[in-house]
């Protein structure tokens, strides 16, 4: 890698899901208005950008990612004036703004996809992946990332198209140069506005194996994924993309990689591949998958996670860039899912805010999980909203699982866990609306709310914002190799940053029980300094330590004799 560092190597940034972030009036949803009204409350955290997940004209089948016009704002959200207001107040305060893209399907209801249908002789129609069925069945037997097949049939023209996320949702044709032209001049109108970047939706998804093979194997994630995951020309269309518009306009650029690997993520984001500037995957969050199965409850296996971290971690040092992430609009939340939402919920909260800011990348923070909210625990199946959830549901039971069992692994697993309305106060509706909210509120938000933890000098907010400035402070964090100290230890995760003669170590226990711990002999006995901890009175490290239950350490030393 050809390594220059840019204003994203050291940024923090912050997601906002729009439909749940601030409703400036009483629609029961939030809106543009609603998250410029909250931008000193950004700042104040410290972030340096926001990545605003999609707020275009959509019929919201899937919240936004079903986009049917990518040059107009969605009403329920605003106005382009709204939009020019907050990339305004944004840019005023120094914080940067990138925004979300869509371009590996539309919605159903775009323009192009209705002339695609109605007019199967215009240009439109080779905009999406038409094929004819075999014996009556789809022409494959790719599975929906929703649940059922991948295509849909139409009736009118005898073909399918290609759907990997919902039926609403058709995949785009990005063998067609007019239709990459199209994408590309989507992308320009935004980067003239002045926004300084994307975060393309599933972008690893664009390039489709043209001779749609069948899937012959079985299991969770065999399901027609190996035949357009990290396609055959997805980097050359991604260097195309990068010379015509992110170049360009020098916009920061990070791919949602779905089921990727790590030599597909080197090549993404190698600045000499011209690509992409990072990357998200996912491996991490799927160690409580048994089998790679989503719908399938366990316990995270916090052994498989750390080597997950190790490989990614060293495979992309001076190769790629990482993002880093516990939290997003499709997981649940990180502190009930790998923490503890009890009463060790503010300790676990910070501890695994560190765990992932001490290491190279850019952190990315979704929103609320800088006050340590919670999963929602939903006790009736009519509180989700999710189409993921719903299919699922549908699915699950006409193969005959109860009721009772599909509500304990969706309380796990929806997507709308993370959905539920930011908690700004303990007023009705957390603050969030003067409506009805259009998915409930969590039920402790009279305890966990933004008013709250702005008033605590040891809140989750005052963790994030030391983490945040650590970042920025110390560039061993930007800059350091990563070493895992124990890998095999079931209960703690301990590493090792090093950046010339600095050392920089990490210390988690990721257990609610009190833990002992010594300090390596190959590390320097003396000369730590303590940089971040989320108890009171943290010692020196030493040979034999007791780590309360998720306790935090963060020591410095710069190595001098
Ligand atoms: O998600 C892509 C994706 O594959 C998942 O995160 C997906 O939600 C999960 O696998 C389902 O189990 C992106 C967006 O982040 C998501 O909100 C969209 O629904 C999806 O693409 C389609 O645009």
């Amino acid at each position: 890698m050809t390594s220059q560092r840019q204003w994203w190597h050291s940024s923090t940034i912050y997601q906002i899901y729009p439909r749940s972030f601030c409703d400036s009036g009483s629609k029961g949803h939030g809106d543009i208005k609603g998250i410029t009204s909250r931008l000193d409350y950004l700042k104040q955290l410290g972030i340096g950008t926001v990545w605003l997940c999609p707020i275009y004209r959509s019929p919201q089948i899937d919240n936004g990612y079903d986009i049917s016009d990518y040059y107009q704002i969605e009403p329920a959200y605003g106005t382009m004036a709204d939009f020019d207001e907050l990339l305004r107040r944004c840019h005023s305060l120094g914080l940067r703004l990138i925004m979300d893209i869509v371009i590996n399907h539309t919605s159903t209801e775009h323009p192009w996809f209705q002339k695609a249908l109605k007019e199967p002789d215009s240009p439109e129609r080779d905009f999406y992946i038409w094929q004819e069925g075999i014996d009556g069945k789809p022409p494959t037997n790719w599975q929906s990332k929703f649940g059922g097949s991948a295509w849909q049939y139409d009736e009118a023209s005898k073909q399918y198209y290609l759907h990997l996320f919902a039926k609403e949702q058709a995949d785009l044709n990005w063998e067609n140069p007019k239709l990459r032209e199209q994408v590309c001049d989507v992308m320009r109108f935004w980067a003239k506005k002045g926004v300084d970047g994307f975060r393309l939706d599933v972008i690893n998804l664009i390039s489709k194996d043209q001779r749609f093979p069948q899937e012959t194997e079985s299991g969770p994630q065999q399901d027609g994924r190996r035949f357009y995951t990290d396609g055959p020309r997805v980097h050359e269309f991604l260097q195309e993309a990068n010379r015509e518009v992110f170049t360009p306009f020098k916009l920061m650029t990070v791919g949602e990689m779905s089921s990727t690997t790590l030599e597909q993520c080197q090549r993404y984001s190698d600045p000499d591949s011209h690509e992409l500037s990072m990357v998200f995957n996912f491996h991490h969050l799927k160690v409580d998958y048994p089998g790679g199965d989503k719908w399938q409850l366990a316990q995270c296996d916090l052994i498989s996670l750390k080597a997950i971290f190790a490989h990614w971690q060293q495979g992309l040092h001076n190769v790629g860039w990482n993002a880093l992430f516990w939290c997003n609009h499709d997981q649940p939340r990180i502190v009930s899912r790998f923490g503890c939402d009890g009463p060790h919920r503010v300790f676990s909260a910070k501890m695994l805010g560190t765990a992932l800011h001490m290491m190279q990348g850019t952190p990315f923070i979704y929103q609320g999980e800088e006050i340590g909210m919670t999963n929602p625990k939903f006790k009736h199946l009519e509180q989700y909203q999710d189409v993921e959830t719903h299919n699922i549901y549908r699915l699950k039971q006409s193969q005959g699982t109860c009721h009772q069992d599909l509500m304990a692994v969706i309380g796990d697993r929806s997507r709308d866990n993370s959905r539920t309305p930011m908690q700004w106060d303990e007023t009705p509706n957390a603050g969030f609306t003067r409506g009805t909210p259009w998915l409930d509120v969590a039920e402790n938000f009279p305890e966990i709310n933004v008013k709250r933890a702005l008033e605590d000098p040891d809140s989750v907010f005052y963790h994030y914002q030391k983490l945040i400035q650590l970042r920025r402070d110390y560039p061993i964090i930007t800059e350091g190799d990563y070493q895992d100290l124990c890998p095999e230890d079931p209960k703690s995760w301990c590493y090792l940053r090093q950046y010339q003669e600095q050392k920089l170590l990490v210390i988690n226990n990721f257990s609610a029980n009190p833990i002992d711990w010594q300090l390596p002999q190959s590390l320097p006995q003396t000369g730590w300094q303590l940089v971040c901890a989320n108890y009171p009175g943290s010692p020196e490290p030493s040979s034999a330590m007791t780590l309360r239950p998720y306790e935090s350490l963060v020591f410095l030393n710069n190595g001098e004799k």
